[in-house]
């Protein structure tokens, strides 16, 4: 049995989902977790004896013009890594949470190994600025290891951040007890979806990269040749430009803006094809969603995207911003059944076979032991 530390944003993000998710299958497996973040990760929905939750306190003192969040975290994971002899500590994203871990082993007597996972955001936004790099690349050679979620994302953060430092590509993945094919009764009526209209899905967090209006324009050339509906899943900064999008299109009766959502998997569950857009995509973790729930995808020709959809098979790669192939493919997939449920179960297959949790959970613990047993 071993113990292990974990950080990770627990708000909603890919990140945090395969943070949580990893966490809860590894206390099945007979680990002991100990998540110490700043709230409740949201998808820890549910108890097991093996998890446990340290939260990270913040105490306003005037002196302090902003709350040191970052220096009570180091604290905290110190305090934790000594109290519960923690064995690893993997934190999610360099910056800050490596550069947290390294100082939090410097302060803790007992020994522990750190395991950083890259997301994207730290090396593609934030790598860029000259000021922060320096500490990214600290934070990137200090952890005993590093793992990335794409090749694309290995590729950029050595281009980008100038390491040579292994990081081992390891795979996202999805829980497939929650993500799979299970239409709830009724819901088409109830969004007032017809049966003879195909379902489009959008699901981001609508910041500027996801490209939100490149999908209301591909949507706007699908609904002249295909009956169908946009569902567009999410919230964030460009929510109310993509709203005026639509009106301006004429495509309110058409567009469906659902905001958050917790049960994904029933909102995939009746769309036919998902389109992401993006502009940066380190892996694209609701691309693996939709496939789990057998629906198709086309994405752009961008960081991991062409390593989770095989193109031609599973969906479509097109170049950033090729809003007339975007459509061309869709309707072509859209108006041939047959050609529809054969990328459905094909998406399906894939994600079983190149994303598969058992498998991908099983590459962690075998650098978790690797690293354990190395020194
Ligand atoms: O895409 C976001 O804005 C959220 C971000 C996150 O922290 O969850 O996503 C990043 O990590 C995900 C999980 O590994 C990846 O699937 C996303 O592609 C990645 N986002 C970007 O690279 C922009």
């Amino acid at each position: 049995m071993k113990k292990i530390g974990i950080t990770c944003y627990p708000t909603v993000g890919g990140s945090g989902i395969i943070a949580t998710e990893l966490g809860m299958l590894m206390a099945k497996q007979g680990d002991q977790i100990h998540f110490i973040t700043s709230s409740l990760p949201f998808r820890l929905n549910r108890v097991h004896p093996n998890i446990y939750y340290h939260e990270v306190e913040l105490n306003h003192y005037p002196v302090f013009q902003y709350p040191p969040f970052d220096l009570a975290l180091a604290n905290k994971m110190a305090e934790v890594i000594d109290q519960e002899k923690l064995d690893i500590l993997h934190v999610h994203y360099a910056m800050p949470h490596a550069i947290c871990a390294i100082l939090a082993k410097d302060i803790a007597k007992h020994d522990v190994k750190i395991v950083t996972t890259l997301h994207g955001t730290d090396i593609t936004v934030l790598g860029i600025d000259h000021s922060l790099k320096k500490m990214i690349r600290h934070g990137i050679e200090k952890s005993d290891a590093v793992t990335a979620v794409s090749n694309s994302l290995v590729k950029q953060t050595k281009d980008i951040i100038g390491v040579d430092k292994n990081i081992n590509v390891i795979y996202n993945f999805v829980n497939e007890e929650e993500y799979f094919k299970n239409e709830p009764p009724g819901i088409k009526q109830q969004y007032g979806i017809g049966p003879d209209e195909k379902v489009i899905i959008h699901i981001s967090n609508f910041r500027k990269v996801k490209r939100v209006e490149d999908v209301i324009y591909t949507f706007h050339k699908i609904q002249k040749n295909i009956k169908s509906k946009l569902i567009l899943v999410g919230d964030g900064p460009e929510y109310s430009e993509a709203y005026h999008l639509v009106g301006k299109l004429g495509l309110t009766n058409q567009v469906l803006f659902l905001g958050k959502q917790k049960k994904v998997s029933d909102l995939l569950s009746i769309s036919d094809l998902k389109l992401l857009m993006s502009e940066k995509e380190s892996f694209g973790l609701v691309l693996l969603e939709a496939m789990s729930c057998e629906v198709p995808c086309i994405g752009t020709n961008v960081g991991g995207i062409p390593e989770v959809i095989d193109h031609n098979k599973t969906g479509y790669i097109i170049e950033l911003g090729d809003i007339d192939k975007a459509a061309e493919y869709s309707i072509h997939l859209l108006e041939d059944e047959t050609l529809l449920d054969r990328f459905s179960k094909d998406a399906l297959a894939h994600a079983k076979n190149h994303f598969y949790s058992h498998d991908i959970v099983q590459q962690y613990t075998d650098l978790y032991d690797d690293i354990i047993n190395k020194f």
